[in-house]
């Protein structure tokens, strides 16, 4: 991109990054729309033809669960097939100049393939399944379990995808972990979320709550907006490398 396209960012925002020691990225789906993976909500999310309630709970698992199986290896399949996408690298970039943390909603595994490297998976990772019953875990099952449900070696019970279903609980630490990493951040960047599911939506008002800087990256307004600082209007993919620039540029001359 030559000078005269640069994006220019508000004053306020450049001087914050410039004070800045540690950023904190909280992203969702959208931050891997551009790497082909469809979003939930909005025009093209994946809900405006299937039900969540339908799919994405425990009961739905228990009373069809070759459905919900083969729905959630259709979307591995997606996951396997795509690559992280120059939002994903700016945010592992960033790790050059910041102390980052990236507190991710999605369980597509791109963050790492990226290279970031303090992540937290609050909805739990597509890649990982585990037994309902002895909960041991299996990662690479094979293709004949593509249509229907495959059985615990051990125990013979029910093996599901390890991702955090409604009215369930987010695993293990991540989300006091996350909770953690938003009291001490310098600047919150929200990425491609509707804002809408909690506690996730928790960790960026949290992170405004002990004095962060919030800056929204999005396609349009969210449930969020009005308690942002600064809100980019726009894909993500192009903003983060823009913004990262600005930071490079600091740095190289
Ligand atoms: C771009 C872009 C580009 C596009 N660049 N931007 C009433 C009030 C409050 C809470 C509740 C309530 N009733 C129930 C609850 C609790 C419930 C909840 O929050 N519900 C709300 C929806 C109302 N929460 C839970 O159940 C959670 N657990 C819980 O509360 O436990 C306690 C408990 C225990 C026991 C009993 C009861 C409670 C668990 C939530 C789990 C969420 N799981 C999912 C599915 C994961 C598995 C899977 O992948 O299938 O997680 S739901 C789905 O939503 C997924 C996502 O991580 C999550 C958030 O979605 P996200 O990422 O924000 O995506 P979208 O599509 O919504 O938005 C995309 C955005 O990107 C848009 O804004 C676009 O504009 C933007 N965009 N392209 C930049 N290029
Ligand atoms: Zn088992």
């Amino acid at each position: 991109m030559d000078k005269k396209n640069k994006m220019e960012f508000k004053k306020e925002f450049v001087e914050k990054l410039k004070e800045a020691e540690s950023l904190l990225f909280f992203t969702g789906a959208g931050i891997s729309a551009e790497s082909g993976v469809p979003t939930f909500r909005g025009k093209d999310g994946i809900w405006n033809k299937l039900k969540p309630e339908e799919l994405a709970n425990f009961n739905a698992f228990i009373k069809n669960p070759d459905m919900v199986w083969e729905w959630y290896q259709y979307r591995r399949k997606i996951v396997e097939n795509v690559e992280p996408n120059p939002g994903h690298y700016a945010i592992a970039e960033f790790e050059n100049y910041y102390k980052v943390d990236v507190v991710t909603q999605n369980v597509d595994n791109l963050h790492k393939r990226a290279g970031s490297t303090s992540i937290e998976e609050l909805h739990g990772s597509i890649v990982r399944n585990f037994c309902i019953d002895c909960k041991t875990y299996y990662y690479d099952l094979d293709e004949e379990f593509e249509n229907k449900v495959p059985k615990c070696k051990k125990c013979n019970g029910l093996i599901r995808p390890d991702v955090v279903w409604f009215g369930e609980s987010l695993r293990g630490d991540a989300y006091p972990n996350s909770e953690q990493k938003a009291k001490s951040c310098d600047i919150c960047f929200v990425v491609g979320t509707s804002a809408i599911v909690y506690p996730a939506a928790y960790i960026p008002i949290t992170a405004k709550e002990y004095g962060a800087y919030i800056v929204e990256i999005n396609l349009e307004p969210t449930e969020l907006t009005p308690h942002i600082n600064y809100s980019i209007f726009g894909k993500s993919g192009e903003i983060l490398p823009e913004i990262l620039r600005i930071v490079k540029d600091r740095n190289h001359n």
